[in-house]
């Protein structure tokens, strides 16, 4: 039995991280027993979630997680995956963990429109009476990230643009049917369906989460993704223009 400890759900989706979204989407393609529990940055070794129990050991991020998962638990679903294929989910996996994720945390904390849906989010998560006090604190932290990342130095229809070259790009290898790499689903589904189902579910108004909700091919997926998880009414509630 594998326990995550992710951030809470919200928009919808199973956590407001996209990096817990990713283990319980691999946790449940990969059809591993586990439990979810509500996690604390404190109790972090790397001070951030997700982290996971895994063969009674904690372990810390994401892609850890998965690897622990598989050495530990037997469970491998990209054992028939040639190294064409292995080298191109490595590099999916890179432009959503380490690209396309800054353009979804920009999205609703520092882009105004973003942030009205996402202050009221952040104050559900906190201590109550301090909590609305820390939101300006916070998100002054996350523009300092941004701008350590040099997202933010951009102006706003930049950072969109440079998010939507990664979707883009990301579309064009999604498959008609199936999974990205055929019938069954591998480990980059569960990355791709995660930071695609954020984009899709966060209820912001911007050219990424605009050009995701037009996209047929995209959402279509999404569903495929979502249903082979188990998360039917998610899966019925995926927003398409
Ligand atoms: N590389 C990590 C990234 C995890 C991550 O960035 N988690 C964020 C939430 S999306 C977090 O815990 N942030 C809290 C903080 O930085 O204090 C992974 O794959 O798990």
């Amino acid at each position: 039995m594998v326990t995550l400890y992710q951030f809470p759900p919200a928009y919808g989706l199973s956590s407001v991280s996209p990096f817990c979204t990713k283990v319980e989407l691999f946790l449940r393609l990969a059809g591993i027993p586990h439990e979810v529990k509500s996690g604390d940055v404190r109790q972090s070794p790397t001070g951030k979630l997700p982290t996971a129990r895994v063969g009674g050991e904690l372990v810390a991020d994401s892609g850890m997680i998965i690897e622990a998962c598989k050495a530990r638990l037997d469970v491998d679903m990209d054992g028939g995956l040639d190294p064409k294929q292995r080298a191109l989910g490595h590099l999916m996996r890179r432009t959503c963990e380490e690209n396309l994720y800054w353009v979804l945390v920009y999205s609703r904390w520092l882009d105004e429109e973003g942030w009205k849906h996402q202050r009221p989010v952040l104050v559900g998560m906190l201590p109550p009476v301090i909590g609305p006090l820390l939101t300006g604190y916070l998100r002054s932290g996350a523009r300092k990230s941004m701008h350590g990342h040099g997202l933010a130095r951009h102006k706003q229809e930049t950072v969109y643009q440079i998010g939507l070259a990664d979707l883009e790009s990301l579309v064009v290898l999604l498959p008609d049917e199936g999974f990205v790499f055929g019938a069954e689903p591998s480990t980059t589904d569960a990355v791709v369906g995660a930071f695609l189902w954020h984009i899709l579910a966060t209820p912001t108004d911007n050219a990424l989460s605009r050009a995701a909700r037009a996209s047929g091919p995209a959402v279509a997926y999404m569903r495929r993704v979502l249903e082979r998880a188990g998360w039917t009414e998610q899966a019925a509630a995926l927003p398409l223009d």
